[in-house]
């Protein structure tokens, strides 16, 4: 009895002090601190990188090897990292980055590359670098980069193949889905707006309409498409990984472009994802999956990457769901003390135990500051933030952990840790005018893109 009774006063005092940290005031010199302690851990991934893997793709934190993403090194990690290292006031760092970039970086290469991650990390990159530092040599790498994947799009229906060779031009594997398609729709936009050749644009929208136009009755998508003849492959839907930032890129190509259609079919998805997709739980609102043209569950399972649909909703407008999602997402952050990439929410068992640095949840945590000035939200980001520095800090940079039950560490460190975990993690607790959501939108990768202001 009394064993009993002292656990209920132990569950009633940490729900109480949690609730109070809830709300608790968070000083201006708290927020500096996070922010110095962001600046401190991307130097220190930056000075792993320099020691162990320069001029390489990414390091390799555990062996403290360097990783190449094909046969020659296309400096995945300096052209992610570059604009956050100007946002974060690292200008050492930046100018490292950025002599590399433009000594080394060449797309002659004899490399095959996948479609999607070159544009939202490289073409993105090289794009804000462009918009940020001035230097027209961002901008000339950038269109070759976008002129050697053109090839990718020549398919019957315009949805371009999920793999290409940068000297060659061979495409290959036409089974695509909706986020590799849709995906490219802000970097090609906005290499129109910057050369005046309205080819990109036109292509990549060529492509995500097509996506769009293959929508079931109840304005689901599915996982995959044949780009050929643009016969659904598999029919589940949800917000997860290969479709997920379709739906993103849909919303802030309307912000970015001011192009109506984007808005249309944004907002038909949008509602018929409300209406299918999301669960409400005790724990918050988790996403299921559901069939794309019946919309009937098909399971219950959530992730890393479903958390950044709290932001976007957020972001566009419905703060409420928003709030609600974000619920979930750090539910199921505290549940394992660090996010897995995929459990069971009704369950509550982990299917996916691994952790990759990925930065979804607190980029939602980012939008739902900015939208609510809710104080929690700033503690939630400073759960997040810690537990990463505690667990996935090692000697020479940040490591990804192969089972968040255990934390054991991975041997990889993503270049999107520099590009978007590390940028929307500073972001939550610096100023508001380090950047003005009404000027710019980042693209999937997190990288800041300027407000075109023709709309039509
Ligand atoms: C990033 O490359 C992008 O955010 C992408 O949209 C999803 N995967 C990673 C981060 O998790």
């Amino acid at each position: 009895m009394k064993f009993l009774l002292s656990i209920v006063l132990f569950v009633c005092i940490a729900s109480e002090t949690f609730a109070q940290r809830k709300d608790a005031k968070f000083s201006e010199e708290m927020k500096a601190e996070m922010c110095v302690k962001v600046k401190a851990a991307a130097q220190h991934g930056w000075q792993g990188y320099k020691e162990y893997a320069w001029g390489a793709d990414d390091l390799k934190p555990l062996s403290k090897t360097p990783k190449l993403w094909s046969k020659t090194s296309m400096l995945m990690t300096p052209v992610d990292a570059y604009d956050t290292f100007i946002l974060l006031g690292l200008t050492k760092e930046a100018k490292e980055a950025k002599d590399l970039i433009l000594s080394k970086l060449s797309f002659d290469v004899d490399n095959e590359v996948q479609v999607f991650e070159i544009t939202i990390r490289l073409l993105g990159g090289l794009i804000s670098a462009y918009e940020q530092d001035g230097d027209k040599k961002f901008l000339t790498l950038a269109q070759d980069l976008a002129d050697r994947m053109l090839p990718a799009f020549n398919s019957k229906t315009g949805m371009p193949y999920r793999y290409i060779h940068l000297q060659t031009g061979k495409k290959r594997d036409g089974i695509n889905n909706p986020a590799e398609i849709g995906t490219l729709m802000m970097e090609f936009g906005k290499l129109s707006k910057l050369t005046g050749n309205k080819k990109y644009y036109n292509t990549a929208k060529k492509a995500i309409m097509y996506v769009y136009n293959k929508r079931s009755k109840i304005n689901l998508v599915g996982e995959q498409i044949d780009v050929e003849t643009g016969r659904w492959v598999k029919t589940e839907s949800h917000i997860g990984a290969y479709i997920d930032s379709y739906y993103e890129y849909l919303y802030k190509c309307w912000l970015l472009f001011g192009d109506k259609d984007f808005k249309k079919a944004f907002d038909k998805h949008n509602t018929a994802i409300k209406k299918y997709l999301i669960d409400k739980t005790p724990n918050g609102w988790f996403m299921r999956y559901v069939d794309m043209n019946t919309g009937k569950e098909t399971q219950t399972v959530y992730g890393a990457l479903d958390a950044f649909y709290a932001g976007l909703c957020a972001f566009a407008g419905d703060v409420e769901t928003g709030r609600q999602i974000q619920e979930a997402n750090y539910y199921m952050w505290t549940k394992f003390n660090i996010e897995p990439e995929e459990f069971n929410y009704k369950t509550d068992s982990v299917i996916s135990a691994y952790y990759i640095l990925r930065p979804e949840n607190l980029e939602s945590c980012f939008y739902l500051y900015r939208k609510t000035n809710e104080l929690k939200y700033l503690w939630q980001g400073k759960v997040m933030v810690d537990d990463i520095v505690n667990h996935c800090k090692n000697d020479v940079g940040f490591a990804s952990l192969k089972n968040i039950t255990t934390f054991e560490k991975a041997n990889a460190m993503e270049s999107f840790f520099f590009a978007e975990t590390l940028k929307y993690a500073y972001l939550i607790f610096a100023p508001e005018t380090t950047i003005d959501l009404s000027k710019i939108v980042f693209n999937t990768e997190a990288h800041p893109f300027k407000i075109e202001r023709n709309k039509k």
